[in-house]
């Protein structure tokens, strides 16, 4: 296997995973708060989910030589990137329904994608992850269907929602593909099958009939179909905006990373007691 290829593949993995576990913290701090027992039930599930899918991209990464001390170390260093959109605020809980839609709805687009990775590990974990962001993605649309049906109130929290999460969720995808250093040796190599922009449009012309259907509206004058192209056309993203947020500058870049320190700091006994159980089993089997 070529070296840059490894290095890529290590680099990407990597962030998807810290992604996915520094994912839990926007939508855990409404676990408590969420608004009957079964919502509380699924949130917790939901939640469950992320941390699993991190374990499945790790253990993708240690394939390729990668140790789990070393990337946490970079995670928690502040060195390696995760994804933007978990550096913004979840400040009601119409913002747990639009993670669910948005958030989950655009890192499935991505991962469909990247079901057909080229190297096989990753692929296969992706496969199970996106069948379970569907689940995510559903529960996040039928939290903002509830809310868009109920009173004026609760359909002023949804909007709200989306008109803060919309353009975030664009971020995910990435810079304009001819701003995207990686792009061009990573799909020569199929480690990304298709472009950031080309991913993000696709997004977008899923999700604007969801957002008709809720009867809300998507915070983008310029957004129209263009019937030429077959697409919708949509605003320019707030790139400096981007470049701050992936510089550790986001609204809760500092909040996120603490706390994932304080949950390491926090968790040394557990790795520790795990550690010593299974050396006494490695002796017992031993004797
Ligand atoms: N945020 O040249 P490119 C989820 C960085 S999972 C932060 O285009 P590439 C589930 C990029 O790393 C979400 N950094 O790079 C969930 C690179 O920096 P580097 C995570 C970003 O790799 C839901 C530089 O900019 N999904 O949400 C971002 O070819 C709900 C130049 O960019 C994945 O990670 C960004 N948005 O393309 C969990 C999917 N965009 O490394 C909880 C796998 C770019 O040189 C709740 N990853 N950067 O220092 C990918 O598909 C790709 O890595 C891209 C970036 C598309 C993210």
């Amino acid at each position: 296997m070529p070296d840059d290829y490894r290095r890529t593949l290590i680099r990407q993995i990597s962030q998807h995973a810290h992604s996915e576990v520094v994912g839990q913290l926007p939508e855990g701090n409404w676990i408590t708060r969420a608004p009957t027992l079964r919502r509380k039930a699924i949130l917790l599930a939901k939640v469950q989910d992320e941390a699993g899918h991190g374990l499945y991209l790790y253990s993708a990464a240690e394939t390729l030589g990668a140790s789990r001390e070393e990337m946490l170390d970079q995670l928690l260093s502040g060195k390696a990137k995760y994804a933007s959109i978990f550096n913004y605020a979840t400040l009601s809980w119409a913002d747990v329904g639009a993670i669910g839609w948005l958030v989950d709805g655009a890192a499935i687009v991505n991962q469909i994608s990247l079901c057909r990775t080229s190297y096989g590990p990753y692929a296969r974990a992706m496969v199970r992850i996106c069948k379970e962001e569907s689940f995510h993605q559903r529960q996040g649309y039928e939290i903002m269907m509830t809310l868009a049906r109920g009173s004026k109130e609760q359909r002023a929290m949804a909007q709200d929602a989306l008109n803060r999460w919309w353009w975030p969720t664009l971020m995910m995808f990435g810079p304009h593909d001819a701003e995207s250093y990686h792009s061009q040796q990573s799909m020569h190599w199929k480690i990304k099958r298709q472009s950031n922009d080309e991913l993000r449009q696709k997004f977008v012309n899923q999700t604007v009939p969801q957002a008709d259907f809720l009867g809300l509206a998507i915070p983008d004058p310029e957004l129209e179909w263009n019937e030429e192209r077959g697409h919708y056309h949509f605003g320019e993203i707030d790139w400096e905006e981007f470049s701050r947020v992936i510089a550790g500058k986001g609204p809760m870049s500092r909040d996120r990373l603490e706390a994932r320190r304080r949950a390491h700091e926090e968790g040394g006994w557990v790795r520790e007691a795990a550690l010593a159980y299974a050396e006494k089993q490695g002796t017992r089997a031993a004797a």
